[in-house]
């Protein structure tokens, strides 16, 4: 067979094994150890999950960790126990995690991580599918810059979850985003661990310390459960939440938008809430012919203010797992 030949039929085949469909995951068992239900992003990141998985045939066993590392850890024991295909991991902190993915990596599971990164060696993942949260953070930052001018601003931020990536990344990224506007100035900043009802909490103790909230040109929350908690805490104090005080926060929730058709938020950077979509795809090349994934995923990040059509947004969103 001439050399022309062969090179042709070399190709044909690689060609032919390149375009096979990868062998799909139906059947599969796969872990879910996810954080918990503490927000509404949260609550739909759950919910397409399963329908993603659904929709592959997946066998998703679902742990929910209570926002307790833990949890987490015992749920990941018992999959790896199990022999599952592969775990998809939403860390709720950065650290504590190599002991057992070690113990994964060891048992040949394919460990993939959603939503949050770890401080662990990246042989202890076969990727990580999440969002550039210091980017979330700066577009946030850059937004209020845009939008206060050179007035003075006196920025009160409510943070995720200590120790977790977003609250590390997110806080980064803002202060990135308002460097070298001497104008705006963080005065306050605590955590609201991601929730409604703690990020009214923590805004009602920052109006109070700050004369009632006279003081406060904006806040920032880590994520719009938080802005919608602090909304609340700003009518009760008699103020009016985006004009009085702005309303800056992440994830693009459904709630937030509502927030601006009233007039109450002023914008949010949107996280999608499927980071399993490119995570079961990155799977199923791995597990069909050992492909490789990048080891970081990124999703967008877009976005949104009350030019942006809010109540369709909302009404979008609404059918979007939320
Ligand atoms: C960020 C994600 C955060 C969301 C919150 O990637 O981990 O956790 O912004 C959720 O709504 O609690």
């Amino acid at each position: 067979m001439s050399i022309i030949k062969k090179l042709a039929l070399a190709a044909g085949v690689s060609a032919l094994l390149s375009s096979a469909a990868y062998a799909d995951l139906s059947g599969k068992v796969i872990g879910f150890s996810q954080i918990g239900s503490e927000s509404g992003w949260r609550a739909a990141e759950t919910s397409v999950t399963k329908s993603e998985a659904e929709k592959l045939g997946v066998d998703l066993k679902f742990a929910d960790a209570q926002q307790k590392q833990e949890n987490q850890i015992k749920a990941i024991r018992g999959f790896i126990a199990q022999g599952v295909a592969a775990i998809l991991i939403a860390p709720v902190v950065a650290t504590g995690w190599e002991e057992v993915l070690t113990e994964a990596k060891e048992a040949n599971i394919p460990v993939i991580l959603l939503d949050r990164g770890i401080d662990a060696p990246q042989d202890l993942y076969l990727t990580s599918v999440a969002s550039d949260q210091v980017k979330e953070g700066r577009v946030a930052g850059e937004w209020l810059v845009g939008a206060v001018g050179d007035k003075e601003c006196k920025v009160v931020e409510l943070q995720g979850t200590v120790g977790s990536s977003p609250a590390i990344n997110r806080k980064q990224g803002f202060e990135e985003g308002i460097k070298g506007h001497a104008n705006l100035s963080i005065i306050r900043s605590q955590t609201g661990d991601f929730t409604r009802a703690k990020g009214k909490e923590v805004m009602e103790g920052f109006l109070k310390a700050e004369d009632g909230g006279k003081g406060i040109c904006a806040v920032y929350a880590h994520n719009d459960d938080m802005a919608v908690g602090a909304i609340q805490a700003i009518k009760d104090a008699g103020l009016k939440p985006g004009s009085d005080i702005l309303v800056v926060s992440i994830d693009g929730v459904p709630d937030i938008f509502q927030a601006m058709v009233a007039g109450e938020a002023n914008a949010t950077v949107e996280l999608t809430p499927n980071m399993a979509g490119p995570a079961f795809a990155a799977l199923d090349a791995y597990l069909t012919d050992g492909t490789q994934p990048e080891k970081f995923i990124i999703t967008e990040s877009k976005l949104y203010t009350p030019k942006d059509d809010p109540q369709g947004e909302y009404d979008r969103r609404k059918g979007l797992g939320y």
